[in-house]
């Protein structure tokens, strides 16, 4: 499949300035360079990061997969329901759809609950199918499952390294440590993260 992997702008009508601001000042997010992981070799995977390049929507792509977190909610509906007016599936997972899966399923022919290790691959088969499910719920993988994420072709100064998911803590007021991506606590291997700091082409990073 041709498979599409799109993370919305923050500021999707940033002025110039502001765009600069943001390219020069924000710190990456691995999550599309994660699922580009996950998925098998067969498929032909394209990123495109809002924030850093324009989203073209005359690919004939089979599949668009969307991430969003609360605050990008909108735009990300806006783009899914732009490809899916033009006939292509599409799929909505990360923080918010999994907080409001029934909101996100407007927008979506199917949304992921949770994290994409443990569906990711089912969803893909179920696509190639014709067959894609409404939701898919994934409970956390264990901390050897999470594999390194390809390397993130945008530039920015600071780069994002996972070296452990979720929190110790479950405070009550917390949206995310109650959901089924920050609700259990696990450590990647270590020689694992030692190689992703290694293999990074920046000279700072952040442990998200
Ligand atoms: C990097 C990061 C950023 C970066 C880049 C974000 C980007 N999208 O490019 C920057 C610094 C720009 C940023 C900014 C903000 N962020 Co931020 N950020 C993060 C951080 C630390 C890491 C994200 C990440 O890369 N995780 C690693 C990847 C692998 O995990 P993941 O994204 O969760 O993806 C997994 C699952 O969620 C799921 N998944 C996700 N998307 C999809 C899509 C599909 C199709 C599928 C199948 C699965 C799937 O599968 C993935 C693999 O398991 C998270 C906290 C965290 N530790 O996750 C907060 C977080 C995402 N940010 C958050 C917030 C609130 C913000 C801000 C709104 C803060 C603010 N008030 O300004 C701003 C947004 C800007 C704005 N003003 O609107 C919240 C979101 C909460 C929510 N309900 O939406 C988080 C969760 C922090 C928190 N605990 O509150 N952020």
């Amino acid at each position: 499949m041709k498979i599409l992997l799109v993370m919305p702008a923050i500021k999707p009508n940033a002025s110039l300035y502001e765009k600069l601001l943001l390219k020069l000042t924000m710190w990456s997010s691995i999550t599309l360079q994660q699922l580009y992981a996950l998925t098998d070799d067969e498929h032909e995977v394209k990123i495109i990061d809002e924030n850093y390049e324009k989203i073209r929507y005359d690919g004939n792509y089979d599949l668009v997969a969307i991430s969003t977190f609360t605050s990008t909610a909108f735009r990300a509906y806006e783009i899914a329901d732009r490809f899916r007016g033009k006939g292509i599936k599409v799929v909505l997972g990360g923080y918010h759809p999994t907080a409001l899966p029934e909101e996100a399923k407007q927008h979506a022919d199917a949304v992921v609950i949770g994290e994409a290790e443990g569906v990711w691959q089912t969803l893909l088969e179920d696509a190639e199918k014709d067959d894609l499910k409404p939701f898919y719920i994934s409970n956390p993988v264990s901390g050897e499952e999470i594999i390194s994420p390809v390397e993130n072709k945008y530039f920015s100064i600071v780069k994002g390294v996972e070296a452990t998911r979720g929190c110790i803590n479950r405070c009550n007021f917390c949206a995310i440590s109650n959901s089924l991506i920050g609700c259990k606590f696990r450590k990647k291997p270590i020689e694992r993260v030692i190689k992703e700091i290694e293999n990074l082409k920046c000279k700072s990073f952040v442990f998200l």
